[in-house]
């Protein structure tokens, strides 16, 4: 081997080295570049008709005709690994271009997610138990589906009483109803604990009444109070306290007698119209009052049908429909209302 050829030798590998050392510096750049601008540049610098890699291959001329294949191997090798390098990169930044055009805008402001609230009529379940909570009645829970002897026997309802009639209550079997009134849960609680007694019964309540004005399902809030020596008096001043919580201090208000079953005496009660403050419009039927609530002194008849001695204890209790209290508390004049389920009048409350 001549001293020339081991000079040729030294060239081939040098221009070997040279290639492979070209090829990582591209690989490095092409692998890091982040916009097309810049990898159209290093194309060019590459691969274009004067780029660093074509005037390489342009040398190969120079080389012996047995060495050129060799470096020519490698050269193309590399030139292949380059543009698909190049490909590779023009994909890589045009799929990261694309968020990048719509980017976060940090001062928008949020989008508030709907929010929901109780139902009207839950909350203002809720204030009336609150108010009487406040007085110290506690609240008592009991079924919605009732036997015959709590919803009417008990509370001196006796059999041929027109409220029994199929044409008003939901019978289930014929000792079974829907209840019709809270007052049920009131009896079973009476059965049990002897007095002092004050309790509030909130639910649902049901009767087969459907019109503009009625549903076959509203709910009402019943109290009682049970104890030695509780007066008319005593009835008066809880109901007022409750108005004057309910509705507002100056509200005007007067009792009128009235008659249930279940007590004796009993009285309605009548608010001055929320409406018309009084001077008459059609929520008070041109009488300046609307009626709230039904009430009176506990029946003696009710106490021997759960064992108290009427001689020993009296007592009081009211029913009032919630759906009413929240009609003139909001100024609402349809109770089809509350049970459409339409978003646009439940979230005004
Ligand atoms: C009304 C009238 C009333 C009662 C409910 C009652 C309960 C027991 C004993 C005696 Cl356990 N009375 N409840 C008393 C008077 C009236 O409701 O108009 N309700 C909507």
């Amino acid at each position: 081997m001549s001293m020339d050829s081991r000079a040729d030798q030294s060239d081939v590998h040098a221009l070997q080295e040279q290639i492979l050392e070209l090829e990582k510096r591209a690989l490095d750049e092409l692998n890091s570049v982040r916009d097309l601008s810049r990898l159209e540049d290093l194309r060019i610098a590459y691969l274009g008709k004067k780029g660093l890699l074509t005037s390489i291959m342009k040398q190969l001329g120079n080389l012996a005709p047995e060495e050129r294949p060799i470096v020519g191997r490698v050269a193309n090798r590399v030139k292949s690994s380059l543009l698909e390098a190049l490909e590779k990169a023009k994909e890589r930044i045009s799929s990261a271009e694309e968020p990048e055009l719509e980017a976060l805008d940090v001062t928008l402001p949020g989008r508030e997610p709907p929010r929901g609230h109780l139902h009207p009529i839950t909350q203002v379940q809720g204030e009336i138990c609150k108010i009487f909570g406040r007085m110290g009645f506690r609240v008592v829970d009991g079924p919605d589906v009732e036997l015959d002897y709590y919803n009417f026997e008990a509370l001196n309802i006796p059999k041929d009483h027109p409220a029994r009639d199929m044409q008003d209550t939901f019978y289930i079997s014929e000792n079974i109803v829907l209840r019709t009134h809270t007052s049920p849960m009131e009896v079973r609680v009476m059965e049990k604990q002897t007095p002092p007694v004050s309790i509030i019964a909130p639910g649902k309540v049901y009767r087969r009444d459907s019109d503009v004005s009625h549903t076959p399902m509203f709910h009402q809030v019943e109290g009682l109070l049970v104890d030695k020596g509780v007066t008319f008096g005593d009835l008066k001043g809880t109901l007022t306290s409750f108005v004057h919580q309910m509705f507002g201090r100056e509200t005007g208000m007067r009792f009128r007698p009235s008659f249930f079953p279940f007590t004796e005496p009993s009285v309605e009660l009548d608010i001055r119209c929320v409406i018309c403050g009084g001077t008459g419009c059609r929520t008070c039927s041109f009488t300046g009052w609307i009626e709230i609530l039904g009430a009176g002194m506990t029946d003696p008849e009710v106490y021997r049908f759960v064992g108290y001695d009427p001689e020993i204890y009296s007592g009081f209790a009211f029913g009032m429909g919630i759906e009413r209290v929240t009609m003139l508390k909001h100024g609402i004049d349809d109770i089809q209302l509350f049970f459409k389920n339409d978003m646009r009048f439940s979230m005004q409350f």
